[in-house]
């Protein structure tokens, strides 16, 4: 355990560029208006009002609805007071991918697809007004290329083109990919130079365990791989990853090992599925008063001991060098970048 031979648990450190805050991502089954209604008063930094696999298909007409009156209300209303108003407001469409067929493992960027009907209407949600003003980012599952991300942006700017009289900027579109494939990790280079799509990037376990036709297994050993790779192509972009569900929503021990596990490997945040959940994996994902402290003890004794410019010297019984005063600089980066994300959450102007 690396965090065990630190005097103090020093988590993985931001390397996020002010990339914003994408701790908790809560999924909300959007046919259900209560799960909606606590979803915007609870301190998830992602509300994620899903279309997808949290509905059933009978339920999907309802779920847009919700959304779109949602939608409407915090365009003429804004939020009430009590609402999360930090909180990016997320919709995750369907959309089928190309699961494992190496036909679209070699797809061109020259090729483009139209949108299944279920998609399409989907998409619809992000061209009503309230969309581009808060604005609504769209969580796209099974995306297996940069190219699925570069269609959905073409269709939604089509969609919102009567749009443009706003006076909103109707071409700003975050997109979050969810990776959940065989083929989709096999892809990850080609993500890589294609960063201007996206903003953060979600590991689906479950998905991605089916894909291969493996186990979830306790110690998360057979997704190493898929998760580490994730984590160095964000990290690459300056994006935040986002880990796994823990699907035990009632034990919050277990919670709390999987977030810990989830920092130590360099993810900044971690879906949730219940809202018990959130609290949990905010913390984790924080830095303690400890690292804060740690930070900033460093960089004072970096002042004295290194304002001509030497390298190394001891620090609290352990050799100190540039790597460890960068990890306390964005241990302190991250921790103003939370207070600042914290301040007014909750307060309504
Ligand atoms: O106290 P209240 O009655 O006002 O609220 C209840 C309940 O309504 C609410 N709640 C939620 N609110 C927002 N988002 C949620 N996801 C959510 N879940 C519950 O919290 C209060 C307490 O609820 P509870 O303990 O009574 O829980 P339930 O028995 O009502 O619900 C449990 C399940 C697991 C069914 C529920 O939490 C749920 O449907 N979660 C989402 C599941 C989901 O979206 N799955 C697909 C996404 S995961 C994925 O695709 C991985 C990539």
């Amino acid at each position: 355990d690396a965090s065990e031979s630190n005097k103090i648990k020093i988590k993985g450190h931001s390397l996020l560029q002010g990339a914003r805050l994408r701790r908790s991502f809560l999924y909300v089954p959007a046919h259900k208006e209560r799960f909606i209604n606590k979803a915007l008063t609870s301190a998830a930094d992602c509300i994620v009002l899903d279309l997808e696999d949290g509905v059933a298909p009978s339920q999907r007409a309802t779920a847009r609805e919700n959304i779109k009156n949602l939608l409407h209300r915090l365009d003429k209303e804004g939020y009430k007071v009590g609402e999360n108003q930090r909180a990016e407001l997320c919709i995750r469409v369907n959309h089928e991918g190309w699961l494992g067929s190496k036909h679209w493992a070699y797809r061109s960027d020259k090729d483009s697809v139209a949108p299944s009907q279920e998609l399409d209407q989907d998409l619809e949600l992000l061209a009503v007004p309230g969309s581009v003003k808060f604005p609504v980012t769209v969580v796209l599952p099974k995306t297996n290329t940069p190219y699925d991300l570069r269609n959905i942006r073409a269709v939604v700017m089509k969609k919102r083109q009567k749009l443009g009289r706003l006076g909103h900027d109707i071409t700003r579109l975050a997109m979050i990919p969810t990776i959940e494939t065989a083929l989709a990790i096999m892809n990850l280079p080609r993500f890589s130079t294609h960063t201007k799509f996206f903003s953060a990037m979600v590991f689906a376990a479950e998905d991605y365990c089916a894909s291969l036709g493996i186990p979830r297994t306790k110690d998360h050993s057979n997704m190493l791989l898929a998760r580490s790779s994730i984590v160095t192509l964000c990290k690459m972009a300056g994006i935040p990853p986002i880990d796994m569900v823990c699907q035990d929503f009632r034990d919050l021990e277990v919670l709390k090992r999987e977030c810990e596990e989830g920092v130590y490997l360099g993810f900044e945040g971690k879906q949730a599925i219940h809202p018990d959940q959130i609290d949990t994996i905010n913390k984790v994902f924080s830095l303690s008063a400890e690292e804060v402290e740690w930070a900033t003890a460093l960089l004072e004794a970096v002042k004295k001991n290194d304002a001509d410019g030497t390298g190394a010297f001891e620090f609290e019984g352990k050799m100190v060098d540039r790597p460890v005063f960068r990890k306390a600089e964005n241990i302190l980066e991250k921790h103003r970048l939370i207070e600042e994300f914290e301040k007014d959450r909750f307060v309504t102007k």
